[in-house]
């Protein structure tokens, strides 16, 4: 059986450190994982592990801007390299043609066009379930989403809406938590976040909707009345589908990244229809270079 994980939010979230940190707790796990890169504009310099599939061996931003012919700017640019993309599964179908039990980590590029209205991550995951790979999402958010309750909750609504465009299982995780650790640590600086606390980061964790209509005083950004109206609606709809929660994830704790990554495992139901080996090496006679 082949898994993968698609390590998807928006830019700057966090998912490419995420995605060396998983791969490191893999090697020290004594699993094996491959890094696949389907960041078109990924720098080449960031990869703390060498990416065995990278989607600019296919297209590359840079290359498509320095092609006189496309007069693409960097948005327009990264747009056509998921197309070139789409137009040319057989690619990288023919690049995943030579693994077989494996454990693909997805490091996906974070143009939030992608996550709401894009067909790319749809078409990939349909090519990738063709392919017979178990694949499930992870949808990173930073903590400093949580400094402002608005744009929390568009980080929530994204999220949501990546969610329903895909159908497959989906993990949300809040990325550097590190930060908001020390930042609780010290008084000043959690007051300054307006974050007091890990009750109230719980209430972050498991959206309380609630946080959206009540109005702090002492908050950066006071609620203009005039969106009174949208955001009780939105908090109607965020308590009628409860289908966001985060899962914290502190690169600095080793434990953290255990706890994602077992949530990763179960939801793709990792290892669950391996064939137990001892049985048939017994049988076989012959087990002891197995
Ligand atoms: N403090 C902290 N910074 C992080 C963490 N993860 C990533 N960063 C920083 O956030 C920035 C964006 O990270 P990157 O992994 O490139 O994000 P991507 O655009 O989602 O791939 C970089 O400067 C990272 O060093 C984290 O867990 N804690
Ligand atoms: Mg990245």
């Amino acid at each position: 059986m082949r898994y993968a994980v698609l390590v998807t939010g928006p830019a700057g979230a966090g998912k490419s450190t995420f995605c060396a940190s998983f791969m490191t707790h893999l090697n020290l796990s004594k699993r094996t994982g491959h890094l696949v890169n389907l960041d078109p504009a990924a720098a080449p310099t960031s990869f703390e592990y060498e990416p065995v599939i990278d989607i600019k061996e296919l297209v590359s931003l840079e290359d498509v801007m320095n092609d006189p012919d496309l007069h693409y700017g960097p948005n327009g640019g990264v747009v056509y390299c998921f197309e070139y993309l789409l137009q040319n599964m057989d690619w990288l179908e023919e690049e995943l043609g030579s693994f077989e039990d494996d454990y693909l980590i997805i490091d996906c590029p974070g143009q939030i066009e992608l996550y709401t209205h894009h067909p790319f991550l749809p078409t990939l995951v349909k090519n990738l379930s063709r392919l017979g790979i178990r694949t499930c999402a992870t949808y990173l958010i930073e903590s400093q989403f949580m400094e402002d309750k608005y744009k929390f909750f568009s980080g929530v609504l994204s999220a949501m809406s990546a969610m329903v465009n895909l159908e497959i299982p989906w993990i949300n995780v809040m990325s550097k938590m590190d930060l908001v650790t020390a930042n609780a640590a010290d008084p000043s600086g959690g007051a300054r976040n307006g974050l007091r606390g890990r009750r109230n980061i719980a209430r972050y964790l498991e959206p309380d909707p609630m946080l959206l209509s009540m109005a702090h005083g002492d908050e950066r950004s006071t609620p203009n009345p005039r969106f009174h109206a949208l955001n009780e609606a939105i908090v109607k709809l965020i308590e009628e589908h409860p289908l966001v929660s985060f899962l914290p994830l502190d690169l600095t704790n080793p434990d953290s990244i255990e706890t994602v990554v077992s949530h990763i495992d179960y939801t793709m139901q990792y290892g669950e229809d391996e064939e137990p080996k001892e049985p048939h090496d017994l049988d076989g006679g012959d087990f002891a270079d197995e």
